[in-house]
């Protein structure tokens, strides 16, 4: 059969997704003919200019993500949607998508009514399956993993048998929503090499200190066994309990042999580990996916939860060709790391984490959040101020959005579904308010999160200037952005 992937991506947030390249290997496997309408290089007029600046800002290269497309003709997502459908002619649609993208694909397809069925997928199906199927333009969903299912439902329609029983899949029937049971997990050493070969070069985009690299995202494991309260990971693992053990991982010998062909095919030097952390692992599987890595001579950045860290495992890492890591940081303020989103590591523990990679030359980006219940202003400094003493290379910070099935949405009983049934997008989470303040100051604060961070203490009074939403606001952060930059 003919299927279409769809990646109703981010403009310009580059990286291959595993999920659609691993499902493309396995359905051209069994001789199926795949394409993919993917929304990362559809220029459209509408696109912000401000926020791909903001959001490339340190990428330290002259070449940026907007040079990667600065050749490339306008295009509306429509147009682009109508062109592939009568090129490529599909039989099926299969989406691949995270709750912040839904109700742009769900819009597209409902202005351009495709005449094949659709197949959706990802972790929001998973997570919301009677709210997508409830869609008339969705024809079947996949809940959880796709591997085994999609060959089953393509067989199933192209030779018409019935797909009513298989594992995983969700349909209607007369109007009516239908899930089926689930099925065990796969077992990952059974999976081929993800499709790069799929996506636009483009996605290999890697500018890493001043040079420009070629890869994209790799993942070995499923799962996580912890249990923070924005992420989706507690209830998934619920919910899929009787698949089989939640928090798993491939062999050694699998990543080092997929790692290979890709770096033989793509010229892949530098990877993104997708893997929720990285060293969770056993320090024996570290040990022998060391022993393989070291030979391939490649670079990788990965995530890290900081009471995972021990000078023996970052020195594994160190031989495996570590060269970035992201760590989770959250809340500087302990009380409310621990007693709200349950993370149960001290201020003291992350500093020697950060320290000791840092010590090896690794560099350090942290994730932040701000609008966290109970929150006030003097916590986000707290924030700011744990940042600014670990003198990290970059910070990422997000006001905290309460993802469906998550502990946090449940807690406060928050539901992002508007009157309308629309998905309340996440520039408008403020809207959710859990902090004790005003969700204009925690707007304000995201914006300026890395100034302060940045920049000296003695020039604060400034930033705060810059955090209101006047034009001379807009004017003095971006001037301070430039200054910072130099
Ligand atoms: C890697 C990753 C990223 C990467 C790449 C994302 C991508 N598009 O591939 C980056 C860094 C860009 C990213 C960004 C974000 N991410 Co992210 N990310 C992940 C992570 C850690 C791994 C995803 C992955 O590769 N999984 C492995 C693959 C094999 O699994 P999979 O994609 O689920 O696919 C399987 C099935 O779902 C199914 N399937 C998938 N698609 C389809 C399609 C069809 C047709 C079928 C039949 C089946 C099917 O089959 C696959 C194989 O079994 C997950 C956590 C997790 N463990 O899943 C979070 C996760 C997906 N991200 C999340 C979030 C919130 C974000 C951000 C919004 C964070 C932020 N604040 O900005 C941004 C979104 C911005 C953007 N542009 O995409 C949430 C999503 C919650 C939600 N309800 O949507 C997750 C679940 C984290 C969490 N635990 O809460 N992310
Ligand atoms: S936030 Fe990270 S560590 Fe916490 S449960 Fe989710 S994946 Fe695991």
């Amino acid at each position: 059969m003919r299927v279409l992937f769809i990646h109703p991506n981010d403009y310009l947030s580059i990286g291959i997704p595993t999920g659609i390249s691993l499902l493309s290997a396995i359905l051209k496997q069994n001789g199926h003919i795949v394409d993919v309408l993917d929304f990362t290089f559809i220029k459209t007029k509408e696109q912000n200019k401000d926020e791909i600046k903001e959001s490339s800002k340190f990428l330290p290269t002259e070449y940026t993500l907007e040079d990667l497309v600065a050749d490339d003709p306008f295009i509306t997502l429509e147009e682009a949607f109508k062109q592939k459908i009568m090129l490529f002619k599909p039989d099926i649609l299969a989406v691949s998508v995270m709750t912040g993208h839904f109700d742009r694909i769900i819009e597209l397809l409902e202005k351009n009514q495709p005449s094949c069925k659709t197949i959706f997928g990802g972790v929001h199906p998973t997570i919301s399956p009677y709210e997508t199927l409830k869609h008339e333009v969705v024809d079947f969903i996949c809940v959880g993993e796709g591997e085994e299912l999609i060959v089953e439902l393509l067989d199933a329609l192209e030779n018409g048998k019935d797909f009513k029983s298989i594992k995983n899949l969700g349909y209607k029937e007369n109007g009516v929503i239908k899930i089926n049971d689930l099925r065990p997990f796969v077992n990952m050493d059974d999976l081929p090499t993800p499709d790069w070969g799929l996506f636009d070069k483009r996605h290999l985009f890697r500018p890493y200190r001043g040079k420009i690299y070629n890869g994209s995202f790799y993942i070995m494991s499923r799962g996580c066994p912890e249990n923070c309260t924005y992420c989706v990971n507690y209830s998934l693992r619920e919910k899929l309990k009787k698949c089989g053990r939640y928090f798993r991982y491939q062999s050694p010998e699998t990543t080092v042999k997929q790692l290979k062909e890709l770096k033989e095919n793509f010229n892949a030097t530098w990877f993104k580990f997708a893997d929720d952390s990285i060293l969770l692992f056993k320090l024996d599987y570290l040990k022998k996916l060391a022993k393989g890595l070291k030979l391939l001579n490649i670079n990788f950045g990965c995530s890290i939860r900081p009471e995972t860290v021990t000078e023996e495992k970052i020195l594994l890492l160190k031989e495996m060709g570590i060269v970035s890591a992201s760590v989770g940081i959250e809340s500087g303020n302990e009380h409310i790391r621990k007693e709200e989103l349950k993370r149960y590591m001290t201020n003291d523990m992350i500093i020697r984490a950060i320290e000791l990679l840092k010590k090896h030359d690794i560099r350090v980006s942290t994730f932040n959040m701000l609008g966290l219940p109970s929150e006030t202003r003097e916590n986000v400094f707290e924030t700011i101020r744990l940042n600014k003493k670990l003198n990290v290379d970059s910070t990422n910070n997000y006001i905290v959005y309460p993802y469906p099935l998550t502990e946090l949405s449940m807690k406060y009983n928050l539901n992002i579904y508007d009157k309308n049934g629309k998905i309340i997008p996440v520039s408008q989470v403020s809207i959710f308010s859990l902090s004790k303040m005003p969700p204009s100051e925690v707007e304000s604060l995201q914006k300026t999160f890395e100034l302060y961070v940045r920049l000296p203490e003695e020039m604060w009074p400034i930033i705060k200037i810059a955090e209101k939403t006047d034009e001379t606001a807009n004017e003095l952060r971006k001037a301070l952005l430039q200054y910072n930059l130099k």
